[in-house]
Formats: C-alpha cells, structure tokens, sequence
C-alpha cells in the first residue's frame, strides 16, 4: 500500500521549520517584487532612481532575491512539509539537521545580501566573470549552497527511515519526488560550488590574478540548467500529486508520475551548453549533443502534460460532463487551491513552446542575450512556477499555522492570480516581442545615441512598465494574503491535499526506487556530455582575465 502510512497533518515541530523557510521566502518576494518594479519604470526612460543607486545594483537584488532565495526557501520548506506529511514526521535528527541546514542558508542569504545592497556586487544573479563581486558575496553564495544540502539531508534521512522500516515497498509518491528534487539539486549544486570555491573566491580574494571565464560559465550552466527544474518539480509536485485530490479527482498513473521524475534527474543535468550557444570556444559537436539531450528533458513535460489533461478529462467524465471539452466545465473555478496553479499550467503551455525555441540552436542566434529570454523566464519560472507556489501556500500557510483559508482570502488569491496573469501578459509578452526586434536583456535604458532601431524599443519597454506595476499590485496582495494565513485568518484546520492514484494496484516497478541504478546512469550520461568538452576548454584556454567592475 503507497499511502498506508500516510500521516494526514504535518507534524507542529515540522510545521515550524517549515514556516521560518516562508518567512524568508516572502520576504525575499517582497523585496525583490520593489526592485521589479523600479527596473521596469526605469527602463520605460520616464523615471530615474533617487540617491545615486545604480540599475544593475537593483537588478542583482531583484535577480537573487526572486531567483535564488524565494524559489530555494520555499522550495526547502514545502519539500520538508511534504516528507512530513507522507512518510511520517521527521526524527529530532533529521529536524536538527533542517534546522542547522535553514541558519546556514540564512546566514549565506545575508552575507550576499548585504554586499549585494552595499553595491559591493553589482554581478546580477549569474555572477558572471569577469564581473568581480566582493568575496563576502561568494562566500555568501558558498553558504546558501552547503547550507542546502544539509537542508536536503532531513528530507533525505526521513525518507531512507520510511524505506527501512516498509522494506519491499514503494515510497509515497510526494516523499519520493521530493527526494528526486533534491538529489538533483546536490548533483547540479557540485558545479557551482567548484566554479565558486575554486575560481572565484580565490581570485576576488586578490590569491590569483584572473579567471577563465569559459570554465567558470561552463560549471555555472552546468547548475544554471537543472537550476530551473529544481524550481519546476516542486510545482509538478502540485500538478500532480495536489490538484487531483483539490479537484475531487484521481492522479492518472502514480507509475508514470515517478517516471517523469526519473527522466528528470537523468537529463536535467547533462544540457548546460544551450545556454552557451553562442559561447565561442565550445565545440559545435558538442554543443549539438547537448542540444539533442535538451529535447530528451523536453519529454517529461510532455508527459505531465499528458497526464493532466488525461486526469481533468477522466474527473470530467466521471462527473457526468460531456463533450470534446465538457471536462472543463466542472472544473472548480472558484477554488483558489485550483485556479491559481492553473492558470501556472495554462501558462506553462506557450511557455515551454518559447524554451523549445531557445534550445533550437538557429534560433537562438536570434533572441539569445535579448530580451526575449527575460520574457521566457518571467513565463517559466515567474508565472507557472510562482502561481504554482502561490496556490500551494493558500493551503500550506493554514494547514502548517491551524488556520483556515477564509471565503474572502480565497476570493482575494483568485484575483491575485490574475492581476498576475496580466501583468505578466503585457510584461513578458512586451518582452519576447521587442526581444525579436533584438532589444538587448539585463541594460538599463539607453535611447543608444538616438540609433532608429532602439526608438522601436521604446513603446514595449512602457508595456513593460505598465505590466511590472499591475504586477507588483500582485506582489501587495500576496503579501496580504501571506501575513493573514500565518497570523490573524481564523483558526481551524486546512487539509494537506494528497491524491490517490486511479488504478492504485498498478504499481511502478521496484527498481524505481534503485538509486544506485539511477544515480549511476545520470553519472554516465554528465561524464559523456561533458567531459571530452570540458578537457578541451581547459587544454585550449585563451589567457586568464582580470575581475572588472563596471558598475
Ligand atoms: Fe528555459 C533560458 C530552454 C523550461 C527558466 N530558462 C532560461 C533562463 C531561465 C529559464 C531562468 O535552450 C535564463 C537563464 C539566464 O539568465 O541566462 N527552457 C528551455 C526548454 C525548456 C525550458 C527547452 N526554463 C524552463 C523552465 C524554467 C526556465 C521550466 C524555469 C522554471 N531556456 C531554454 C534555453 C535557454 C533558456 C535554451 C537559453 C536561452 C539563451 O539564449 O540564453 C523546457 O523544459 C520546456 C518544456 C515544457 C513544455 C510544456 C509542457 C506543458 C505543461 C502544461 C500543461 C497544461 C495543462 C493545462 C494541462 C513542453 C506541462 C491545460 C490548460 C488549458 C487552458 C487547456
Ligand atoms: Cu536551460
């Protein structure tokens, strides 16, 4: 039985943790929703920042704020949520580690954060060299890291203790994608921990004179990518595993779940070069192999896709709705635990089409460094995944705290949701439009000396600004809704909804479960992408470069 000791609440010790997770998420969200909202009225070239701060010091919070601390955080607190609520509360142990795990990233947080407002690393949140941040700043970085893989390590603990005591069994379905998450995340996390302790803490540290900037990009992208799916997969949690059970559903197959997960950890890792497209230096070979295993992490998607759209039609016809569309119909569009990560879903749709084209190699020769993959990104991560996050806390934040989602929260999560579908329309479509008439991305306005093309800009970087203030509307009510759930909303007890499988006899095989297995073959399939590639980027490198501050 999958669900057999399933534990309906998160227990309160766990709860805790969790929640000091969301107050730094929401915090980070806060802040870095301001710092949105300057750089599109900044940009729109009808506003200018008071007291000398710089554009690319309040896009480096905005970047790292939003990109790293709100997605890590509350990552790390619904997964630890999670594990508690299908695999039984974590062991003091295992809550001690999440503890020291939650200060280590918090006091990395902090560390970055500070030189980052004291604009001592004005680097933007890829912290690309020759750009040359302050060293607390990486050290910063270093922190949030390791502090993360201690984090990891409580969900992980719990985990191996629930498969240890139900020997021959399959884990619960939450428990087990959670883990998945995470081992990708140590995996990903190795690269950027080595650019950043071996590269470039020694060398804004003054201990060598320069860096090579390839290897640093290469070990960054290696992580940047699977980056991006460690945002997703907490969102597919809730696709998959959620929103059935909110919609009085069924998950379509528990065995095909799992496997997209699988493919997950497989192939999120071994694709960093299709952000290096462009990147001279690599070899195209190299780089079309890359490109050919981006389209293999393609699939996954496709089969969540699928199995959505196979669990609404089947809870559609098992509720009577007729019809090519019927299923839609019956829908519960007035519960904001649904219509807010779907409106994420729906997004996700000409969101994926948009990375699709990123990752065709022609392609991206037109919109790579423009604008339009800042548009890509605010649909990607910025509207499925955060509307996604948005939804879960409307039943997490009351669940973990004993409170209850009240009628008018609920109502006012809904509108939040699509303030933020606006915003977001004329946002990130502003942006992918003036992206293919080759606007360029992370600059701060300039009329380029009056050159025609960039006049063209002009009206959609207003669009933008227009989009970022309906979308820190958005940022206020959330904030609202936030602060009501973990402090004054009524007391009660909200539900932790988990699906259950359709065909719950139908289970996926053992070896589902087989890490060695798996963690074997994600070994094979990084060493084969990577390591003839990266033998030549360090054989052939062009000379070291000094750090530059350009800010
Ligand atoms: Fe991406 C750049 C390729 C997905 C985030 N991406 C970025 C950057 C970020 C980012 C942050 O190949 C910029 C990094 C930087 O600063 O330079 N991306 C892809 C591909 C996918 C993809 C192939 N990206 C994401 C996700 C992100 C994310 C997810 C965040 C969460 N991306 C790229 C490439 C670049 C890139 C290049 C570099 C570009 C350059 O030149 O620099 C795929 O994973 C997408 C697959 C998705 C699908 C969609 C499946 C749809 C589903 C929804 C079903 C809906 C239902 C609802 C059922 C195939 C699952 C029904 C609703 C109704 C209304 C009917
Ligand atoms: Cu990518």
């Amino acid at each position: 039985m999958v669900s057999s000791t399933a534990k309906i609440k998160v227990d309160p010790r766990d709860a805790k943790l969790s929640m000091a997770h969301f107050y730094v998420a929401f915090t980070a969200l806060a802040l870095g929703g301001l710092m949105g909202l300057l750089q599109t009225l900044v940009r729109s070239g009808k506003f200018e920042l008071p007291l000398g701060i710089g554009y690319y010091e309040i896009l480096t919070v905005h970047g790292v704020m939003m990109g790293l601390v709100l997605t890590t955080f509350f990552i790390m607190g619904f997964q630890y949520a999670a594990v508690s609520r299908t695999a039984g509360p974590h062991s003091p142990a295992a809550r001690r580690t999440g503890w020291i795990g939650f200060w280590v990233m918090l006091l990395g947080t902090a560390m970055a954060a500070t030189m980052v407002l004291l604009n001592k690393a004005s680097v933007l949140y890829t912290f690309y060299a020759p750009l040359q941040a302050h060293w607390i700043f990486y050290l910063g970085l270093t922190f949030v890291v390791v502090g993360s893989w201690i984090d990891g390590a409580a969900q992980i603990m719990t985990y191996a203790k629930w498969r240890k005591n139900n020997p021959g069994m399959l884990s619960p379905l939450l428990s087990f994608m959670a883990v998945i998450n995470t081992v990708m995340w140590i995996v990903a996390t190795l690269g950027v921990a080595a650019t950043v302790l071996f590269q470039l803490l020694p060398w804004s540290l003054g201990i060598v004179p320069t860096v090579d900037v390839l290897v640093s990009r290469t070990l960054f992208w290696y992580f940047g990518h699977p980056l991006v799916y460690f945002w997703l997969l907490p969102a597919y949690m809730c696709w998959y595993a959620v929103i059935p059970k909110v919609i009085g559903g069924k998950i379509f197959s528990d065995p095909l779940a799992r496997l997209s997960f699988l493919l997950f950890l497989l192939f999120s890792i071994p694709v960093g070069f299709h952000h290096q497209l462009t990147e001279p230096g690599i070899d195209p070979a190299w780089k079309f192999i890359q490109v050919v295993l981006t389209f293999m992490v393609v699939i996954p998607s496709l089969m969540t896709a699928f199995s959505l759209f196979a669990t609404f039609e089947r809870n559609g016809r098992a509720k009577g709705a007729t019809g090519l569309f019927g299923w839609f119909k019956v829908l519960p569009w007035n519960d904001a635990r649904f219509t807010v990560p779907f409106i994420g879903m729906a997004s996700f749709i000409p969101a994926g089409a948009g990375g699709i084209v990123n990752a065709s190699n022609q392609m991206d020769e037109v919109v790579h460094n423009t604008i339009w993959v800042t548009g890509h990104f605010h649909l990607t991560a910025a509207t499925s995944v955060v509307l996604t996050f948005f939804g879960i806390s409307y039943w997490l934040i009351p669940h973990l705290t004993g409170r209850k989602l009240t009628k008018a929260m609920n109502k006012l999560g809904i509108i939040q949701a699509w303030v933020w579908f606006i915003g977001m329309v004329f946002m990130s479509g502003a942006m992918h439009a003036e992206g293919l008439l080759g606007a360029p991305r992370r600059s701060a306005f300039s009329t380029y000396g009056g050159a025609k093309q960039a006049a063209e800009w002009i009206p959609y970087q207003i669009a933008q600004a227009v989009g970022g203030s309906i979308l820190f509307i958005g940022i206020i009510l959330v904030i609202i809704i936030f602060v009501n759930l973990a402090f004054f909303a009524p007391k009660g007890e909200e539900e932790f909804p988990v699906g259950e499988a359709e065909n719950a006899e139908e289970k996926a095989p053992m070896v589902f479960e087989n890490w060695k297995l798996w963690l074997g073959i994600t070994a094979v399939l990084i060493l084969f992408a990577y390591t003839i590639p990266f033998i030549d980027i360090i054989q052939n490198a062009p000379p070291g470069v000094k750090g530059y501050k350009t800010w």
